[in-house]
């Protein structure tokens, strides 16, 4: 059924329930509390009659927390350009549009759930593993392709990371976020999108294989290092989903909850590769969790922390955990065997661990982590958890970024007014040596090298944005390929192998 047909089938189901109304009365029971018809007549065919999406993404407060209501107004009045959603100005006049607005940023008036029933049906397989020919469909090196995802209007572009030339672009679910994670062998890829859908996409074909839909609003998702499973972290419902990474047949719903019944939201799950487990902080109740798999059903060790967790990172050898307090003002080391927290770190402007690197410096391994709140980076001792130097930035930033083989760590400026800057690092004298600004007026953020660490590239984060291609070395600017606001870039050789300079 396509978007018309859709509407024009609800349209028919309203009108013969009494309810389809026009003109100056659709704007009186807009405001009288009759938004839900007004809703269910214009809105309902594409974001589904409950809010919880469809063709369209879910329009539930959770769902829409980063999209300001002045913007979604924008969005119902003016349409999305390239996508489906169509300009609602010729159809609704103002106070519909602003009751339309309010409506979706409510909470709904029933309960929405989404369980094992939910899940497993949600699913579709349109290959099966084994089913597609297992040579690739293009030639380039394997071990150097990079994922860049395209949030402008919801695409991936899978690249030649020698040639640095695009090879294929498809479209992805509405607003993925996270990284995209890598099966061991980097044939395939699992997406999360923050409504709650996991997506397979074989490389090789360049094809998706299967989806399903893993909760409502999904935090992030996680292979595990053997390739078998992928684990899903969810902010509503408060769950955990565990499926078979073969064809993503659900295998365990775990909800999130403390022996007391208490439930929470999970910050993020990771896989633990030495460990053979997941590892996951909660946001609401001070745990993290140690997921195993064991008869394809998830076993769950509970660690009480002394704080509640954010993001969090690991140290290369997966002993410790280094989390961010949710009072965004300092961190935590929790040692994994034992569960308890080791260390504190003064680290006072909300840090944004999970895009931490480490590398080695003066013959000892140290980790850097941006913070949201402050214009610093804090580079940290990770023998002595001491932290050795806090480098002033030109405002918070988001993301860092290096490889083994580079000199340079690079660190964006995400928030403020100089967004538009890069800082490089040197990592042996912990000391910024150059400031880029690539695209004045326009956010550079998010780097990730190619396999050998001699190229690298950074989003320009705008719709009539790029990728900027720089040499490693010379930090000379090589080429720009033009992209709808590219966010993350994911080389497989460095995500499969864990590199030191990447995230994971
Ligand atoms: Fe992210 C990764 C949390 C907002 C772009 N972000 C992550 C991860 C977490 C996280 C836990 C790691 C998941 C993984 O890779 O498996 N992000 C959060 C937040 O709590 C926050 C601040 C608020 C929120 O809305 O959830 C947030 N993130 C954003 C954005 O606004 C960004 C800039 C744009 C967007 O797409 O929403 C954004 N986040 C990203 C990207 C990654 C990410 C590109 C992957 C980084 C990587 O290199 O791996």
């Amino acid at each position: 059924m396509n978007l018309n047909q859709a509407r024009a089938s609800l349209n028919t189901i309203l009108l013969i329930a009494g309810a389809l109304i026009t003109g100056p009365a659709l704007a009186e029971q807009a405001k009288s509390q009759n938004t839900e018809t007004l809703y269910l007549q214009q809105c309902a065919a594409c974001h589904g009659p409950d809010r919880l999406g469809g063709m369209g993404p879910a329009l539930l407060p959770e769902n829409l927390g980063r999209l300001k209501k002045a913007e979604a107004e924008q969005v119902i009045r003016e349409g999305r350009p390239a996508t489906q959603m169509a300009g609602y100005k010729t159809i609704l006049n103002d106070q519909q549009i602003a009751a339309l607005t309010d409506f979706i940023y409510q909470p709904p008036s029933h309960e929405l759930k989404w369980g094992e029933a939910e899940i497993r049906s949600s699913r579709e397989v349109s290959h099966p593993q084994g089913s597609l020919p297992d040579e690739p469909v293009f030639e380039a090196d394997l071990m150097n392709l990079f994922l860049v995802v395209e949030i402008g209007d919801h695409h991936v572009t899978l690249l030649d990371g020698d040639k640095m030339e695009p090879i294929h672009r498809f479209p992805s679910r509405f607003a993925l976020h996270g990284g995209p994670k890598y099966s061991p062998d980097g044939r395939y890829v699992y997406f999360g999108s923050r409504d709650g859908w996991i997506t397979k996409y074989d490389i090789y074909n360049l094809k998706v294989m299967a989806e399903v839909r893993a909760g409502i609003n999904m935090r992030n998702i996680a292979v595990s290092a053997d390739g078998n499973y992928v684990l899903a972290a969810n902010y509503l419902p408060h769950s955990m989903v565990l499926f078979d990474a073969a064809n993503l047949e659900m295998l365990d719903f775990i909800p999130v909850e403390n022996d007391a019944g208490d439930s929470s939201r999970v910050s993020a799950v990771y896989a633990a590769p030495p460990r053979s487990s997941f590892i996951a902080a909660l946001k609401d109740i001070p745990e993290a969790w140690e997921i195993t798999v064991e008869n394809r059903e998830a076993k769950v060790r509970r660690m009480t922390t002394d704080t509640l967790l954010d993001d969090f990172f690991f140290d290369p050898g997966y002993q410790h955990l280094i989390g961010a307090a949710r009072d965004g003002k300092h961190g935590v080391v929790i040692d994994l065997d034992t569960g308890n927290t080791t260390a504190e770190l003064p680290l006072p402007g909300m840090p944004h661990l999970g895009s931490g690197i480490t590398w080695e410096y003066e013959g000892r391994r140290v980790m850097a982590t941006p913070h949201f709140r402050a214009g610093a980076i804090s580079i940290i001792d990770m023998d002595t958890w001491e932290v050795i130097k806090t480098l002033k930035t030109e405002g918070p930033g988001f993301f860092m970024r290096s490889h083994e083989n580079s000199r340079y760590a690079w660190a964006d400026v995400f928030f403020g007014p100089n967004a538009d800057k890069v800082h490089i690092i040197d990592k042996q004298t912990l000391e910024i040596v150059k400031t880029l600004q690539p695209e004045p007026g326009k956010v550079a953020a998010h780097v990730e090298f190619d396999r050998h660490g001699e190229k690298l590239l950074l989003s320009i984060w705008d719709n009539e944005g790029a990728i900027i291609v720089y040499d490693a070395d010379t930090l000379e600017e090589e080429k720009r390929i033009p992209m709808n606001k590219p966010s993350g870039k994911y080389n497989v050789w460095n995500k499969i192998n864990y590199e030191e300079g990447t995230s994971h």
